[in-house]
């Protein structure tokens, strides 16, 4: 699959192409990554892409016309490359929020161009002429859409098919099955601190596979309930929650 990414800021992307799971993907060329230097689009003497917004008040808006610019130049560039034409995503604080399921369907696509907005935002003629998605990553204040876009290259690029080590680990991703994940634990069995020994819970070490999965389950189901409990309901419309779910969430002192 293919991104095409128009920024203000391409470096801030060049770290994510040499550490890790993403390293991988693009090495592998699950994923393919075009960056785009909006700025190079600007025609005017100072390389201008942002002014004043109309109607007044503080904050400077993105120019319409080097995104158009930048926009066409990805465009040719996506069908001399034989590719189809890929939906534009904007990152934006007025988007909808990113969301697990809808990570599982870009990463099955072809790719999509990333738009990240920096300064208020952008005019928004371009937005209704050419964004075709607009996203967040929800309720907090961002500099620019950068971060966002990293995010959502992150999680797709994951999901490529032999880019993570554990093909299995997928199915039990925290969201996979829309509760939050069990703790995890390692060596050493005992582990020795000031304030006294810490050992493992026994019953990871008891070899009783049924009773492991019972315990993760609960653990998965005492924390979601505590941290989320917007997951619970979720899982419960959706059938996901046994009777036996039911029988431990009833005896939790919440
Ligand atoms: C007072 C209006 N502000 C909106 C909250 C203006 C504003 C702040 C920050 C406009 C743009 C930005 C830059 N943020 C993003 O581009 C952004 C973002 C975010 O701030 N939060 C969560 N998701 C995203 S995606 C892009």
């Amino acid at each position: 699959m293919r991104f095409d990414v128009i920024t203000l800021f391409p470096e801030l992307f060049a770290p994510f192409q040499s550490v890790g799971v993403t390293r991988r993907a693009f090495e592998s060329k699950a994923v393919d990554l075009h960056l785009w230097q909006l700025r190079d689009f600007a025609d005017d003497t100072y390389r201008r892409v942002d002014d004043r917004a109309y109607g007044g008040g503080p904050g400077m808006v993105m120019l319409v016309e080097p995104l158009v610019k930048a926009l066409a130049a990805i465009r040719s560039d996506q069908a001399a490359a034989g590719g189809e034409r890929l939906p534009v995503i904007l990152f934006s604080p007025v988007g909808r929020p990113l969301t697990q399921t809808r990570v599982q369907a870009l990463a099955a696509s072809p790719g999509a161009v990333l738009l990240c907005g920096r300064y208020e935002g952008i005019d928004q003629r371009f937005v209704d002429a050419h964004v075709d998605e607009e996203i967040s990553l929800g309720d907090y204040v961002l500099s620019g859409g950068e971060l966002p876009a990293l995010t959502l290259i992150d999680a797709v690029a994951r999901l490529q098919p032999g880019v993570l080590n554990d093909a299995a680990s997928h199915q039990q991703d925290s969201f996979s099955d829309g509760l939050l994940d069990c703790p995890h634990y390692s060596r050493p069995e005992v582990l020795a601190l000031p304030e006294g020994d810490v050992a493992v819970p026994p019953v990871l070490l008891s070899g009783h596979h049924a009773h492991i999965a019972r315990w993760r389950r609960e653990q998965q189901l005492a924390i979601t309930a505590r941290r989320r409990p917007d997951l619970i309901d979720m899982a419960r419309l959706q059938g996901a929650l046994s009777k036996e779910d039911e029988r431990f969430l009833k005896s939790l002192l919440l």
